[in-house]
């Protein structure tokens, strides 16, 4: 028999694309994008668009395992491991927590979760209160957005933005720090169809991406600078008489300290940490305030740097003073993730840590998981539970990580649909169902459509989904709360029961017979109006303290920051002064057909990748008598690592790129976050993957295929 299911992408990805799965006789046989959904429109990626290689992989998890190999070594797959049953799993699990629990105390246990998925359920819910009832250390979720977010905040006071079908009415686009095809790729056709009627599209990153080769202008920023540019746009805004006055003084506060911080910020020297000229600064500025609408899409490739908190603050006050946000295809767009309101209380049950430990839990940053793991007492963490995230790859400092997760006395689980570099630690690997195996709550944070994403096919082997692992292990436990019995569909009734108006009118039902759903702008009732483009913050409606955009925000001085905005260069940089010992700022990206470090172990994505490149200027490659192929020694006081040469025009002087990918399908055996740092950003405590220093040097080619060295 054949069926088709609607579901809803979960990956980490702005898009959250509407899915058609094609199910004959209990095997799903294709994957299409649904042609229904408005922002999507019937395309996926291609890595999704080969979601049945994943799906069906013979390499997928699909028992409870029990390490038997030395944690770290042997065959680093299945074979380190014997098949158990999930009852002796949950039982050695729920022993081991109870004993460490009794030992150390029950914050000695520490989850670690991100973007595995990020449907609804699968990424917050039950698991959530699982650790909040068994007192378990918090988990800070930062490594991605949270300085971007900050700063966005600190003008806005929540993370709304333009949506992306008002992108085609625009005629001046902004690409900053963002990689619009290959990271949030539905937003691109917008895009195009705005290009079409004239739009110019202008792309600002430090390296030369697929959206910076389609760009009608592009400008290679230096690293870590963005705050400068951002200032030295309102400067010449701001002396031209450029700015939108009756917005200003309307809907924003700090006018008259910004124009008077600006005034330190001439695009000559912007211009000198920016590396792009004066001119360009100056023209960039003029444009973006007179060519309208104009829109930006700045994504979170700006704050990985030490300062990007500052850097998002900056670039999110252009739209409030030229007033852009008033205009159909104006404003700016980041995250849209603070128009859903689900009722994360109810979900989450944080009440749970209250009434086990009277007190909320300690917080450990998950940026800085090699320093807890190795520092931490009081308690120390001697057990680790990591689902929807693979640490072993995408943390920074990734040798201190992995020193950490090697102890003998840690006790890991890892719930994982394949064996990927931290189930190289695990001590018991728990099978996961992917998004086709469960049904679940789609939001997004690249558009305002909420989805329910429906079952296709039953679990393979023996998987089940992260909310039925913390309900059967909270059972384990002895858990004896109501909470922990809620079904799928009771959870989903849960998270849309909430007040925010925006919800009104959408329930299960709904979304069962719709597939998705824009969310209500339009109110209800008597109020309602016809759909029209959400405008959020046209008439103000800034969710801040006075209801208007923060120009001057007064909390950042309790902070220790600039309450305007103030360019600070990064000190792992090459304006960084005294710290500053290695010549080489290294890009530590993203691979445009992973996602993070998910797909690279699929023969089919990887051979859209070519894995293993150190990209480098020819002036930075001449001099090291380093040519195209050639290997190189990438290094830096934290570690180092084996790459292939690539002299290409994809960096500028001064800068070097490399991929993330898992470390065990790295040649050499390391991957690049051996070079990356634990520092924190400026706001947020963030990662700062784009503020690392280096040296590059020839190396033997045969030492490609090495270990990695800790
Ligand atoms: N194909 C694919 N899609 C993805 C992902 C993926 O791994 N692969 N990851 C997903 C995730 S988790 C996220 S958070 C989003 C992120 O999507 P983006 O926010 O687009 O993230 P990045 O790729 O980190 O950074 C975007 C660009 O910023 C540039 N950049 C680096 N430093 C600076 C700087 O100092 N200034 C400026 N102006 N630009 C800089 C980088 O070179 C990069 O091209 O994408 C999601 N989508
Ligand atoms: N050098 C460098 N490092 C980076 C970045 C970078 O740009 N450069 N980007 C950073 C960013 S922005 C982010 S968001 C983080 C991402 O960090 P992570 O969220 O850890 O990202 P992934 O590598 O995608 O790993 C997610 C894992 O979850 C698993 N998974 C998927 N679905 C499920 C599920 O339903 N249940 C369970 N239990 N597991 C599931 C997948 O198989 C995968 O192995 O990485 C960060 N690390
Ligand atoms: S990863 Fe992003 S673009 Fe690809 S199918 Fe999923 S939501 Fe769509
Ligand atoms: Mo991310």
């Amino acid at each position: 028999m054949k069926k088709v299911v609607h579901a809803a992408c979960p990956h980490d990805c702005p898009d959250a694309c509407g899915v058609l799965i094609t199910i004959e006789d209990g095997r799903a046989t294709k994957i299409k994008g649904d042609p229904a959904h408005p922002v999507t429109r019937g395309f996926l990626c291609a890595k999704v668009s080969k979601y049945l290689d994943r799906v069906y992989s013979p390499d997928r998890v699909l028992y409870p395992m029990r390490r038997v190999a030395k944690k770290g070594s042997g065959h680093k797959d299945a074979r380190d491991f014997e098949r158990i049953s999930w009852e002796e799993a949950l039982e050695e699990i729920a022993a081991r927590f109870k004993q460490i629990a009794s030992e150390f105390g029950s914050e000695a246990i520490l989850p670690y979760s991100y973007g595995g998925t990020l449907a609804a359920l699968s990424s917050a819910s039950m698991d959530r209160r699982f650790f909040h009832r068994l007192g378990a250390s918090q988990l800070e979720r930062s490594i991605c957005s949270a300085a971007g977010e900050a700063g966005l905040r600190s003008v806005t006071g929540v993370k709304l933005g333009t949506e992306p079908e008002q992108f085609r009415e625009s005629r001046y686009i902004l690409a900053w720090g963002a990689n619009i095809h290959g990271n949030n790729v539905h937003l691109w056709p917008f895009i195009e169809e705005a290009r079409r009627a004239g739009a110019k599209l202008v792309v600002i990153d430090p390296y030369r991406t697929r959206t910076a080769k389609c760009a009608d202008w592009y400008l290679p920023i230096n690293p870590g600078t963005d705050a400068a540019l951002a200032l030295g746009m309102m400067h010449v805004i701001i002396a031209e008489g450029l700015h939108d006055a009756d917005y200003v003084s309307k809907y924003t506060t700090g006018f008259e300290q910004l124009s008077e911080k600006v005034k330190s910020y001439p695009p000559e020297r912007v211009a000198q940490w920016t590396g792009l000229s004066a001119a360009d600064i100056r023209k960039l500025a003029i444009e973006y305030a007179t060519v309208r609408p104009a829109v930006i899409r700045m994504n979170y490739g700006v704050q990985r740097s030490e300062n990007g908190g500052m850097a998002s603050r900056a670039i999110a006050m252009l739209p409030c003073i030229t007033g852009s946000w008033k205009e159909v295809g104006g404003g700016l767009q980041l995250s849209l993730s603070g128009a859903w309101g689900l009722k994360k209380d109810a979900l989450e049950r944080a009440d749970l840590m209250q009434q086990t430990l009277g007190r909320p839990a300690r917080v450990v940053n998950m940026v800085e998981l090699g320093k807890a793991l190795n520092t931490l007492t009081d308690p120390p963490i001697q057990g680790l539970f990591v689902y929807n995230s693979n640490p072993a790859a995408v943390c920074p400092n990734h040798n201190e990580v992995i020193r950490g997760l090697r102890r003998d006395d840690l006790f890991t689980v890892v719930h994982e649909q394949f064996f990927t570099d931290t189930t190289d630690y695990a001590d018991i690997v728990l099978p996961a169902t992917t998004f086709f195996e469960q049904k679940d709550l789609q939001t997004a944070y690249g558009h305002y459509f909420l989805q329910v994403s429906n079952q296709a096919i039953e679990p393979l082997g023996e998987c089940r989904s992260n909310v039925e692992v913390f309900r059967s292990l909270a059972q384990a436990m002895g858990f004896e709360e109501d909470c922990f019995r809620a079904s799928v569909e009771e959870l989903i009734d849960e998270a849309l029961n909430s007040s925010n108006p925006w919800l009104h009118g959408i329930d299960r039902g709904r979304l069962e017979t719709e597939g998705h759903v824009r969310l209500n702008f339009e109110g209800s009732g008597a109020n309602a109006r016809p759909p029209a483009p959400f405008l959020p913050f046209a008439q103000g409606g800034f969710q801040t303290p006075d209801r208007k955009a923060q120009l001057y925000n007064p909390a950042l001085a309790a902070q220790g920051l600039d309450p305007v905005a103030e360019f600070v260069p990064p000190l792992e940089s090459r304006h960084g002064g005294s710290s500053q010992t290695l010549p080489l700022e290294l890009l530590a990206r993203k691979a445009d057909n992973f996602l993070n470090s998910t797909f690279s172990n699929l023969p089919s994505v990887q051979s859209m990748e070519e894995p293993g490149l150190l990209e480098l200027h020819p002036k930075d490659a001449h001099p090291r008598g380093i040519r195209d192929g050639d290997a190189v020694r990438v290094f830096n006081g934290r570690g180092e690592m084996r790459l292939r040469a690539r002299v290409n025009g994809a960096v500028q002087p001064g800068v070097v790129a490399a991929a993330l990918n898992w470390a065990k399908l790295t040649p050499g055996g390391c991957n690049v976050n051996v070079l990356t740092s634990e520092k924190l950003t400026d706001m947020g405590n963030s990662a700062t993957f784009y503020s690392v220093l280096v040296e590059v040097e020839l190396s033997k080619p045969s030492l490609l295929n090495g270990k990695c060295k800790l």
